[in-house]
């Protein structure tokens, strides 16, 4: 937490440190910042410190849910011309490919720095040893890639997905073991970090209970999916105590698929998810879903701290954990009237 609160408090002074650092880079620097408009409110800089932003391209994995919203306008309101930046932004629509596409055009284009969140772990060597043949430095925000090189990359900044899973399957455990609950588990995109992860810790933490998972499939993020599965689990299963949602949305699908189906969300089965943006707040604080573990998507201010240093050639941390809390009902209540997203 404390670490957060200073990380935003320096990005506040980001357009002065990033004009500063970038007064010491060679003129390479930056094509794409050519002609660009540069605003400054700190009037001491030399004329050539003014000229340049640094320009970073953004493959984002999609618009599948609340959080990919809040994370995406995170990154777009951050990583703005005042600030020093140059963004390109793209959206993979959930699609590897796309992205490995648009980070070659990246490389292409001789940004100055990459990032991404992955939609899935693995596959990103080759074009990960593009990038880093082109000495164009890569930070992976939100979602990890699965390789033993970590030269690959200069960092990693998101939360620790296993530890939401742990949080929200020690609560599971707290509340509903000993009922002999029957649960249902509304799993992320196929071979996506916060999927794996979150399934794993979950399941750690209620192994020795008495919570049975009787079906796992995914949802693949979205409301629509999270809806469709469900349906069909209710269909499959008389009866169904319990629901784990990898995140908001498809519990925001289950909750339509029950009530559908005449039954009670919040009371007849329990729902539990991951993410605590508004929506899933304010289905939390109506007694829909019982319990969220947050996962942050603010990370616009991390990743243009990261960024300015990179370029600057300052060492940064290979491994930023952004810290998440936990919500039930009356949490709920008292965050939503000043929830950011
Ligand atoms: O939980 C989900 C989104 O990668 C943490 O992706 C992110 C997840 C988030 O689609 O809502």
């Amino acid at each position: 937490m404390a670490r957060k609160m200073w990380m935003r408090g320096t990005v506040a002074a980001l357009s002065a440190t990033a004009l500063l650092a970038l007064g010491a880079c060679s003129s390479e620097q930056a094509p794409a910042a050519e002609g660009e408009e540069t605003t400054s409110d700190d009037g001491g800089e030399t004329e050539e410190a003014g000229d340049e932003l640094i320009s970073i391209g953004f493959s984002q994995v999609g618009a599948e849910s609340g959080w990919r919203a809040a994370n995406t306008k995170s990154i777009q309101d951050t990583l703005t011309a005042d600030n020093g930046f140059d963004l390109s932004f793209s959206d993979a629509q959930q699609k590897q490919e796309n992205q490995i596409q648009a980070i070659r055009s990246y490389i292409a284009q001789g940004v100055d720095v990459i990032s991404f969140s992955p939609v899935v772990e693995t596959g990103w060597g080759p074009v990960l040893e593009e990038a880093k043949a082109a000495d164009i430095p890569v930070i992976l925000t939100d979602r990890a890639v699965d390789t033993e090189d970590d030269t690959l990359y200069e960092s990693f900044i998101g939360s620790d997905f296993v530890l939401e899973g742990e949080m929200a399957g020690e609560w599971a455990v707290e509340q509903y073991d000993g009922e002999g609950y029957q649960m249902v588990e509304l799993q992320g995109t196929t071979g996506s970090a916060p999927a794996i992860d979150r399934k794993e810790g979950f399941a750690d933490a209620i192994a020795g209970s008495d919570i049975e998972v009787i079906d796992s499939q995914t949802g693949n993020f979205t409301r629509t999916e999270g809806k469709q599965v469900m349906e069909g689990f209710l269909q499959k299963y008389d009866e169904i105590d319990l629901v784990f949602a990898h995140n908001d949305d498809m519990g925001l699908g289950a909750i339509e698929a029950i009530e559908a189906a005449g039954m009670t969300p919040g009371e007849d089965i329990k729902i539990i998810t991951i993410d605590a943006v508004k929506d899933g707040m304010q289905a939390l604080a109506d007694g829909k879903i019982n319990y969220i573990v947050e996962c942050n998507p603010l990370l616009g201010p991390d990743l243009a701290e990261v960024a300015q240093k990179v370029v600057a050639g300052e060492e940064v941390e290979k491994r930023i954990v952004v810290e998440d809390k936990t919500f039930d009902q009356e949490a709920a209540v008292e965050a939503l009237p000043s929830r950011e997203y």
